[in-house]
């Protein structure tokens, strides 16, 4: 087994973003696959017409065809995926589980991918086979035993092709229930509700196109170098034509480091300089809401100062006239906030909100981004509803070169929830099922992620099915969570590798081993395609171009439609004839769901077609029938009254997020080569003043624990102090391993997303519990 070695090391990395340290971490990725060249073929189809759709991140492709369009996390994740090494049942003969849960998470991924159905036996404590007709069954007998259909639970990751996640959706509404918890919960669901109440629409508003024509991309809270390395190219074209790039965050993350300039803003400012194209600004966790508010409020001050001298208008009075609702409450608002609590809670002086508003007001055309930086707060939902009132006051919406574009984490997973994947489904889209297929479809709400854990912890939920993912890992208050898992009679991981949710089961469990975006898949029908949504609402195929390891892998598609024959027979349709062709799938979602009208043949078009976006055409599908200017007040305190009755003062206030070398729970390595780590993800990076004032020092090992006020101990132990260039009273750490510190019951407002990027913590001496590390 050739793990990486363990040599942990910390050097700040001084190379560009990609260039040779990128092409040396592929090739290593790549020769351990141990079919390099299979690989290599495969990779050149990368994101090309009649190739697979990268099973990385949800970026779009430029339109032009030929150029290779893979990155090096790209290549990571193809290689990661199509490699030799198999676990099978002959794997689990050799490890009990108890055995596999001392093994870290990069061990167990590393394994290789599944090859055959496994069902758990209890009694001796290992996996062993099971035909897959058995396995459908068990689960038939779990489902139709439970007293109602909401006591199941029905998870789904954001790699699931359309395909997959409409059978899946319509199988479980056919049974009965509306609970789908998903990855999105945890990742863009934020976004999700905010525009939907704001512009009417849950989605980025821009297409690729757009960013060749904007003046100004703001990105915000992203980390592009890293988790949308193909996201650089735009960013760099955009700066060499002369248009601003401005970021906010508190890491100065690689691939963003040509925006950053070495002068502080006050002193560009007072040179009476024009601002420079592009800014790094470095706020408080949770603080761009003030940011951007102060950015607005500076608007509002120069359009009345326009406005007394007869200047051009600063906002755009035709647009707010025509397409807005709600610029008198908000201006108000901007009015009622002070000064004070901008600065303060921003992070940000008054020199730099002003900079960053004048950045802003020279653009005409301003595209702003984010992604977990915005999304993972207690008020997310209202720091996203702020960006769209900034955006609303220039007429930044629904134009060439301007809009709203949060940029999604796995490739499908806004095409999932397209699809229906929703624990809260709008009333047209059940309408619509209804009538096509002619069962009463349930109206209830369903279950979120937070809800789902709830629920089995509670012992209400008996049944969990995982089409993709890791949820016992990317869930937060892991404790809580694994055991909410373990009650369960059943569950059930529809997987590609071994990870840690198949070794946290419930009295039964299965693992049902299934294709990846890089597989062939071969039906009676011949050759399967399958279709992805990308962050630009752009619809595309994807064709597996590898031999699949196994023959007893299925498909996801094949996979579902066996669960719902087993539990429902030929209700409401004969699942056996959708999975020998695909296209009747598609002409089932062409039936129901707007915008893929005529579906199979706007599909097969190179590059696939574009759904549309309404907001992106001024179309506003709210209740007002316009945009809406949202006025929500300013938070009186970031941190959460759960934290301030424990009594106690944080140490430090962290968040959670990736390294270079991970793809969310699925660990490739212990580098992270941009933030100069080796070797080690146990650390937590802090500035050094803060370690010395907590009376400790850099490379000493410390416990973590999070302050909330329900008298549960969350700790994590044995985490090593790493001085970083990070500012004063904040902290991070790579998740998953802070999992555990983040509370259940601490998620956004909203949207119920866990809040990563902002856990209360205490630093304590690191209890020694003799383990050499
Ligand atoms: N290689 C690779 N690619 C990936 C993934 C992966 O794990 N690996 N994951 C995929 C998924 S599912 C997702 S959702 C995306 C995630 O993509 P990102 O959102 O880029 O992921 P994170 O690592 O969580 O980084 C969050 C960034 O926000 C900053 N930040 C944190 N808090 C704040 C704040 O309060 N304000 C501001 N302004 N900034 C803040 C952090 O410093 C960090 O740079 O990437 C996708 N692509
Ligand atoms: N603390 C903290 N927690 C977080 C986050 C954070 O920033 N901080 N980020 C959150 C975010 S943004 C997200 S999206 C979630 C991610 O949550 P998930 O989507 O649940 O987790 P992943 O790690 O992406 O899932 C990895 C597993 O998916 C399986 N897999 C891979 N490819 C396929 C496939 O094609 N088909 C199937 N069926 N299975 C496949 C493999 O078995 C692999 O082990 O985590 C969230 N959790
Ligand atoms: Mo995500």
């Amino acid at each position: 087994m050739s793990l990486q070695p363990l040599d942990p090391r910390y050097t700040p990395y001084r190379g560009a973003a990609a260039g040779w340290g990128a092409l040396r971490s592929v090739a290593h990725f790549w020769l351990d696959s141990k079919q390099p060249f299979k690989n290599l073929r495969a990779l050149l189809k990368t994101n090309q017409n009649g190739g697979f759709d990268c099973p990385g991140c949800a970026w779009g492709d430029s339109p032009e065809d030929g150029r290779i369009k893979f990155c090096e996390n790209g290549a990571k994740a193809v290689n990661w995926e199509a490699t030799k090494r198999r676990v099978d049942a002959a794997f689990f003969a050799r490890y009990s589980l108890s055995q596999l849960r001392e093994q870290s998470d990069y061990w167990l991924e590393y394994q290789g991918r599944l090859t055959e159905p496994l069902v758990y036996d209890a009694a001796s404590d290992h996996y062993r086979a099971i035909a897959w007709d058995d396995a459908f069954a068990l689960i038939a007998r779990h489902l139709k035993a439970l007293p109602s259909p909401n006591q199941a639970e029905f998870y789904t990751s954001g790699r699931a092709s359309n395909e997959a996640a409409f059978l899946y959706q319509l199988f479980v509404r056919a049974y009965g229930s509306n609970n789908f918890p998903d990855c999105s919960n945890m990742c863009h669901e934020a976004s999700g509700v905010a525009l939907g109440q704001s512009v009417g629409v849950g989605k980025g508003s821009v297409t690729f196109a757009d960013f060749e024509h904007a003046d100004a991309i703001f990105v915000l809270g992203q980390n592009p170098g890293t988790n949308h390395p193909r996201m650089l190219e735009p960013l760099r074209d955009a700066v060499k034509r002369g248009a601003q790039v401005v970021c906010f965050n508190p890491l100065k993350e690689r691939g963003l480091e040509r925006f950053q300039h070495p002068q502080s803003p006050l002193e560009m400012l007072t040179n009476g300089s024009e601002p420079l194209n592009t800014a790094f600004f470095r706020p408080a966790l949770g603080g761009d809401m003030a940011a951007l508010r102060g950015m607005a409020k500076f608007l509002l001050q120069w359009e009345r100062e326009a406005q007394a001298s007869g200047a051009p208008a600063v906002f755009d009075h035709a647009f707010i006239a025509a397409h807005t609702a709600g610029i008198d409450g908000y201006l108000a608002e901007l009015d009622a906030t002070d000064w004070d609590s901008l600065v303060s809670q921003s992070g940000l002086s008054l020199a730099e909100l002003e900079y960053a508003a004048r950045m802003y007001r020279r653009a005409e055309k301003v595209i702003v981004c984010w992604a977990m930086g915005i999304t993972q707060h207690r008020h997310s939902v209202a720091i996203i509803q702020e960006i769209v009132n900034l955006q609303l006051l220039r007429g930044n919406l629904g134009r060439p070169g301007a809009g709203l574009c949060p940029v999604r984490g796995h490739s499908n997973v806004q095409g999932d929830r397209t699809m229906g994947i929703n624990d809260r489904p709008p009333a047209a889209f059940l309408d619509a099922l209804e009538k096509r297929f002619g069962f009463p479809v349930p109206r209830q709400d369903g279950h979120n992620t937070v809800e789902a854990i709830e629920a089995m912890l509670e012992g209400h939920a008996q049944v969990f099915i995982g089409l993709g993912g890791n949820f016992a890992q990317a869930t937060p208050d892991s404790a809580r969570t694994h055991a909410a898992l373990q009650r369960c009679a059943l569950t059930v991981q529809i997987s590609t590798k071994l990870n840690r949710s198949h070794l946290t089961v419930g009295r039964e469990a299965l693992i049902l081993p299934c294709l990846g975006r890089t597989d062939i898949d071969l039906q009676a029908g011949g050759p399967q395609s399958v279709t992805v949504e990308d962050s630009f609402s752009m619809i595309h195929a994807s064709f597996g171009q590898l031999r699949p390891l196994s023959g007893q892998m299925r498909s996801e598609p094949a996979i579902v439609a066996g669960i719902a024959k087993a539990t429902l027979g030929t209700h409401p349709l004969d699942w056996d004839a959708l999975i020998a062709d695909y296209d009747r799938i598609r002409d089932l979602i062409a039936d129901t769901i707007p915008g893929f009208q005529d579906f199979n043949r706007r599909v097969r078009h190179p590059g696939g077609f574009y759904l549309g976006n309404s907001a992106g055409e001024r179309r506003w599908s709210t209740a007002s029938g316009r945009a809406n200017f949202i006025a929500n007040p300013l938070p009186d305190d970031l941190v959460s009254p759960r934290v301030r009755n424990t009594g106690l003062e944080p140490d430090l206030i962290l968040q959670t997020l990736r390294s270079h070398d991970q793809y969310n729970t699925t660990i490739y390595g212990l580098d992270d080569r941009y933030r100069g780590v080796k070797g080690q993800r146990e650390v937590i990076f802090a500035n050094e003043a803060d370690i010395r004032r907590l009376g400790y020092a850099p490379g000493q090992k410390v416990d973590l624990m999070s302050l909330w006020d329900d008298g549960i101990e969350r700790r994590v132990k044995g985490f090593t102090l790493l001085a970083f260039d990070i500012p004063p009273g904040q902290a991070a750490a790579y998740y998953p391993e802070t999992n555990p510190l983040v509370p259940l019951d601490s998620y956004g407002v909203g949207s119920h997303t866990p809040t990563s990027k902002f856990i209360a913590i205490r630093l304590l001496p690191a209890e020694d519990d003799g383990r050499i590390r």
